[in-house]
């Protein structure tokens, strides 16, 4: 199938965070392609990537990245796909410099931050397809489905001390 979503990361060491992007698109029926592109060790694949998403189908990119986490910003400022950044927790700064370092894009270059880990990786992929699903019935019908599951599953368990 045509992949909509492009997940790219940094490095392989994102995918256990990133691979709640990739989760979340497969309970919406969303597809996508996963792929390490890095700002800093491979900055001509970053500009290809970049450069060619649009004309290869995909709609929206989803960059994780951790630390100087410059991959989101620098795809954004190469594709005129919506660009969803996710900050990957760090280990010296916990993820803070991640956030920094994806949030604080100059005006005029635009990367939708999400929250530190696997919350913002999980988003990201709700996102994208909130944003597919405004041309889309039948994926905006699946994600209110999985809403509706979601309230339903907190509803029916009103005792956080029972099993
Ligand atoms: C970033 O540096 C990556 O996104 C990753 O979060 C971080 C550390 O990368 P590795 O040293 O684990 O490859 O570019």
């Amino acid at each position: 199938m045509q992949p909509l979503v492009g997940i790219i990361m940094g490095s392989k060491s994102d995918w256990p965070t990133m691979e709640h992007t990739a989760l979340m698109l497969d309970k919406l029926g969303v597809s996508y392609e996963t792929r390490v592109v890095s700002a800093h060790r491979t900055p001509d694949l970053l500009f290809d990537y970049a450069k060619n998403a649009a004309g290869r189908g995909l709609k929206v990119i989803i960059a994780g990245a951790g630390g100087a986490a410059h991959l989101p910003g620098m795809v954004a400022s190469q594709t005129p796909l919506p660009v969803l950044g996710v900050p990957v927790q760090s280990k010296a700064l916990n993820g803070l410099d991640s956030l920094l370092s994806i949030a604080q894009m100059p005006g005029g270059v635009a990367v939708g931050t999400l929250a530190i880990g696997k919350a913002g990786a999980t988003n990201a992929g709700l996102l994208a397809a909130q944003i597919l699903g405004t041309h889309d019935p039948d994926l905006q019908a699946r994600i209110e489905d999985f809403r509706q599951q979601q309230t339903r599953s907190v509803l029916d368990n009103p005792d956080p001390a029972s099993d």
